[in-house]
C-alpha cells in the first residue's frame, strides 16, 4: 500500500471523468491510495467512464471523493487542494480534441494552457509538499523536427491545442526550476481503450463498424486517412504517469510504443476483424480535415524504458481487438433496443459540428 507518514497517500485527478482520469482511479486505488477528482457541473452525468467504481460499497464515500471545481477557475482549485492536501496532483484536465480546438481555440487555451497554471499556482501557494504530474502530448511535436521523437525533440506546434499544451509544457517545467515543484511532463503519445471518447478517430471507427456489421449503421464519414500515430492502450499509459511521481528526481518522459500506423491500417484492421471491406462503407467528410495536419507521430521512449522500467503491455493488434470487442457489445446492446421499439442513438455524434 502507498502511503505518506502511514496513511494511505492522497491523489487529486483532474479529468477524473475523461478517459485518463479513469484508469488512473483504478491504479491509484488498487495501490491504497485515496483518491480525489474534479468533477465539473453538468447538466447530464458525465461520471459513467468512473460509475463502476463511485458505486462499489468498499470504496464509495471512503477512498474515492468528488469534488465541483472547473480547470478555468483558479479559486475553486485552489480551494478543492486546501480542503484535500493531497501528496500527489495529476493534471489530466483538458479540452483534448485537436480538431474541436480549431473552432474554439481560446476555450481551449483557458482549459489546457491557463487550467493548468491555475493549477501550478495552486499548489504553489499552498506550499503543500505536492508531485505534479502534467499531462503533456506528443500533439507539440506536430511538424516533426526529427523521427522518432524524443524529449530531445524540438516542438513545432500545429493547432490551438498543441500550442496551449507546448505553454503548459514550459510552465510546469518553469515551477521546477523556479519554485522547485516535483513536477514532471509525460509527453504522451496517442493512446486509446474502449473508454476512449467517441469523436476520436479510433473509437469513431470501432463504434461505426461494429454498428455497420449489425446493420444498425450504413456509412462512417472520416477526415484524412493518410495520418499516422503510435496508438498505445491507456491501460498501460496511466502506469507510467504514476511511476513518474515515484522517482527520487522529477523529469520529463516519452510514453510511446515506438510503432505507428495509418488511419487506413487500423480500418483495415478493425474492418478485417469483422470480416468486412472498409472501402464498402467509409466516405470523406471534409468537414472532419483540419485546417493544419500533423502527419506522422512516432515516439522513442527508450529514457521511460530504462528510468521508469516501463513498457507498454498491449500491442497494436491486441488494443484493436479489444476496443472492437468492447463496441461490438456495446452494438448488441443496441441492436436488442432496437427490435423493442426504442430509439438508438448512433455513434455520428457530431450531429453537423465538426469532430
Ligand atoms: P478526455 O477523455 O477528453 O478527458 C478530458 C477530461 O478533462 C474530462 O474529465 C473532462 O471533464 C475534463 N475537463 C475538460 N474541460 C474541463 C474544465 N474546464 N474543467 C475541469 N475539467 C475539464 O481526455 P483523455 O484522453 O483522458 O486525456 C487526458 C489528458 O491527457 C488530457 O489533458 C489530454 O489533453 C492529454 N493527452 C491525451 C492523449 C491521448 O491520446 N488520450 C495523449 C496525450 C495527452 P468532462 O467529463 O466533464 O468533459
Ligand atoms: O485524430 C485523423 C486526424 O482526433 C488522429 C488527442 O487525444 O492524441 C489525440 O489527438 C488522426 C488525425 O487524435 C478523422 O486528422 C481522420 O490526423 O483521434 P484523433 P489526435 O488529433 O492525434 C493526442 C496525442 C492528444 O494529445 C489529443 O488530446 O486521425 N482523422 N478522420 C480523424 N480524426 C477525428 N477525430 N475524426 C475523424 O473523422
Amino acid at each position: 500500500m502507498s502511503t505518506a507518514g502511514g496513511k494511505p497517500k492522497k491523489a487529486f485527478l483532474t479529468g477524473i471523468t475523461g478517459q485518463d482520469g479513469s484508469y488512473l482511479t483504478e491504479l491509484l486505488l488498487s495501490k491504497g491510495y485515496e483518491v480525489h477528482g474534479l468533477i465539473r457541473r453538468s447538466s447530464t452525468f458525465s461520471t459513467d467512464r468512473i460509475e463502476h467504481i463511485y458505486q462499489d460499497p468498499h470504496i464509495q464515500g471512503t477512498r474515492l471523493f468528488l469534488h465541483y471545481a472547473d480547470l478555468t477557475d483558479g479559486h475553486s482549485i485552489a480551494r478543492v487542494l486546501e480542503q484535500v492536501k493531497p501528496d500527489e496532483v495529476y493534471n489530466l484536465g483538458a479540452q483534448s480534441h485537436v480538431g474541436v480546438s480549431f473552432i474554439n481555440p481560446v476555450y481551449t487555451a483557458q482549459t489546457v494552457a491557463m487550467g493548468t497554471l491555475n493549477v501550478l499556482e495552486a499548489i504553489r501557494n499552498s506550499r503543500l509538499p505536492v508531485r505534479y504530474y502534467q499531462a503533456s502530448s506528443s500533439e507539440m511535436y506536430g511538424k516533426v523536427k526529427e523521427t522518432p521523437q524524443n524529449e530531445k525533440t524540438p516542438f513545432h506546434p500545429r493547432s490551438p491545442y498543441s500550442c496551449a499544451k507546448v505553454y503548459a509544457f514550459w510552465q510546469t517545467v518553469n515551477y521546477r526550476e523556479a519554485y522547485g515543484l516535483f513536477a514532471c511532463n509525460g509527453i504522451l503519445f496517442n493512446h486509446e481503450s474502449p473508454r476512449r471518447g467517441e469523436t476520436f478517430v479510433t473509437r469513431k471507427i470501432t463504434r461505426a463498424a461494429t454498428r455497420i456489421k449489425l446493420g444498425l449503421q450504413e456509412k462512417l464519414y472520416l477526415g484524412n486517412l493518410d495520418a499516422k500515430r503510435d496508438w498505445g492502450f491507456a491501460g498501460d499509459y496511466v502506469r507510467a504517469m504514476w511511476l513518474m511521481l515515484q522517482q527520487d528526481q522529477p523529469g520529463d518522459y516519452v510514453i510511446s510504443t515506438g510503432e505507428a500506423h495509418s488511419i487506413r491500417e487500423f480500418l483495415d484492421e478493425v474492418f478485417g476483424l469483422l470480416q468486412l471491406d472498409w472501402k464498402q462503407y467509409v466516405a470523406q467528410d471534409p468537414r472532419y480535415l483540419r485546417p493544419a495536419e500533423v502527419d506522422l507521430l512516432l515516439g522513442d521512449s527508450t529514457y521511460a524504458r530504462t528510468r521508469l522500467n516501463w513498457k507498454p503491455e498491449v500491442g497494436f493488434k491486441q488494443l484493436v481487438k479489444m476496443m472492437v470487442d468492447a463496441d461490438m457489445e456495446i452494438a448488441r446492446r443496441e441492436e436488442t433496443l432496437k427490435k423493442a421499439g426504442h430509439a438508438v442513438r448512433g455513434p455520428e455524434m457530431e450531429r453537423g459540428a465538426k469532430g
